[in-house]
């Protein structure tokens, strides 16, 4: 496959591949919690590529593992340059449900983290629930040692997989974040808000840190402090920026 190729070509010119950074808000004091990166491809014919144009065939693909372990070496990479500027902050990166097949990687995160000089718990990742079944005990034992490194686990997409309460019982996580397309309908639809208020009450019995995502209206960020929810991402806080912006963006705020 030509995307494929070219993917190859990228990971290796090492200059295509840009995190995007958009930062997550206490929405009682509006400072920031933690940084998510988003992954984007600045392809030398077609322009800026959305993960959405790229990531499904890298997953089925043997680049996967370098494809993850280089976007966990960039955004390592920032934390340690935000640490240097006095800047704190957890820094989130989603990772393919399918890399958590492969029993390496909690050897080479720690192995980034030590080059890096990064503490594990300025890293957390976010996966999807969306588990193979018969794949469940491998993925908890990688997830198991990255926990007791120290490392965090977010539920990305919460309430959208198959297995989310079930994965809850196995898998020790930090943070639920709530889908975006809960919050979207929460105005007008009470099953979506219910969803909503339900999420909250089970992070908080677990002991978790909830996150909405997708937060873009003041009505939607009122709403959500109602339900309890303490912390939100969204284009009302902050869109993606680029690495070179957060600094300016974030520095006063920390
Ligand atoms: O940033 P954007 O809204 O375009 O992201 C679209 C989707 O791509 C989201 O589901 C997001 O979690 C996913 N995504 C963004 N960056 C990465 C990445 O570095 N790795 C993987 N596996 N998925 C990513
Ligand atoms: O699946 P995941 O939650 O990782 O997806 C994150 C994606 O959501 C990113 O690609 C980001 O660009 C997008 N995103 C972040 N905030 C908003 C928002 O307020 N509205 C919309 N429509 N998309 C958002
Ligand atoms: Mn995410
Ligand atoms: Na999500």
């Amino acid at each position: 496959l030509a995307l494929l190729a070219e993917l190859r070509e990228a990971l290796a010119a090492d200059d295509q591949l840009v995190l995007v950074l958009q930062p997550a808000v206490d929405l009682a004091t509006g400072a920031p919690t933690g940084v998510e990166a988003l992954i984007r491809w600045r392809h030398p014919r077609r322009g800026w590529l959305s993960p959405h144009e790229f990531i499904r065939p890298v997953e089925n693909s043997e680049q996967l593992g370098t494809f993850t372990r280089y976007v966990l070496d960039k955004a390592l990479g920032l934390a340690a340059q935000w640490a240097r500027d006095g800047l704190d902050l957890p820094i989130s990166v989603n990772l393919s449900a399918r890399s958590l097949l492969d029993p390496r990687l909690p050897a080479e995160i720690a192995e980034a983290l030590r080059r890096h000089q990064v503490p594990a718990r300025r890293l957390v990742l976010e996966i999807t629930e969306t588990v193979v079944m018969s794949e469940l005990e491998v993925i908890d034992e990688v997830l198991g040692t990255l926990r007791t490194m120290g490392v965090q686990l977010a539920v990305d997409d919460f309430g959208t997989g198959f297995s989310s309460l079930t994965f809850l019982t196995r898998i020790a996580v930090d943070e639920l974040k709530v889908d975006r397309s809960f919050v979207i309908r929460m105005a007008d639809s009470p099953e979506a808000a219910a969803i909503v208020r339900t999420t909250v009450g089970l992070a908080q019995q677990l002991g978790l840190r909830v996150v909405a995502e997708g937060v873009e209206t003041a009505e939607q960020r009122s709403a959500l402090a109602e339900l309890g929810c303490t912390a939100a991402q969204g284009y009302l806080f902050f869109k993606p920026m680029p690495a070179d912006k957060i600094g300016a963006v974030l520095g006063g705020l920390v």
